[in-house]
């Protein structure tokens, strides 16, 4: 899995979007969390998707297609401070618009970032995945930035804001690639399913 990727379309909306019927592959979180990072290293290309250290760089949808079976949509982070109010939303309209959409959507990664504790707004798009009632993967980002004895520490209260296990996070690593297999492994279970 991962073995071939391509950039597809980037879109203002996703009811743009013509091509549907594949399975999707979905991944959420806040602006600066490590999406787009996250991506490159499942995908072992880098510059796939375009990385930076100022918040709020993807602001539309991005489609790719994976090994031409499935697509997988780096959604726009939330959480940037300097984000207008009619910003703000125009995000949220735009991610209802593609949950409510996504028919063929399997399995929505939520990456938070390992350091923190999870915002408000992280708390908020955990409850807007169990209110869909689809399959989510927590995905602790920059596992690299904290020692083991430290990660485990932190993954308690990101499990508690959350409502997951702890043991059901992945603490995952851009940088080193820690994680990749037990999230390839996640995937794959989801959409063989
Ligand atoms: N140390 C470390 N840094 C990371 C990791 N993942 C991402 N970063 C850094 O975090 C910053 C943001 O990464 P992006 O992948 O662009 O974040 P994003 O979530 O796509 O951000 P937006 O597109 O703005 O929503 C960049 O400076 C990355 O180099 C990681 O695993 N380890
Ligand atoms: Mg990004």
């Amino acid at each position: 899995m991962f073995k071939d990727a391509r950039f597809i379309t980037s879109l203002p909306r996703y009811g743009d979007f013509p091509g549907r019927g594949l399975p999707q592959l979905a991944v959420c979180g806040r602006s600066n969390v490590g999406k787009s990072s996250l991506i490159n290293n499942l995908c072992r290309k880098h510059g796939l998707a375009k990385t930076s250290g100022t918040p709020g760089k993807t602001r539309l949808i991005n489609v790719f297609l994976i090994d031409n079976a499935f697509h997988l949509i780096d959604l726009p982070g939330y959480g940037y401070a300097k984000v207008s109010k009619r910003e703000q939303e125009s995000w949220g309209k735009m991610m209802n618009d593609y949950f409510s959409q996504a028919e063929t959507l399997r399995l929505a990664l939520h990456l938070v970032d390992i350091r923190h504790e999870p915002s408000a707004q992280d708390r908020e798009m955990n409850a807007f995945l169990y209110q869909t009632g689809l399959p989510f993967q927590v995905v602790a980002t920059k596992a690299d930035k904290l020692s083991r004895a430290q990660r485990q520490r932190h993954l308690m209260p990101i499990a508690r804001a959350l409502a997951v296990q702890p043991w059901e996070i992945i603490a995952y690593s851009s940088q080193t690639g820690e994680g990749r297999e037990a999230l390839i492994q996640a995937i794959e279970k989801r959409l063989d399913s």
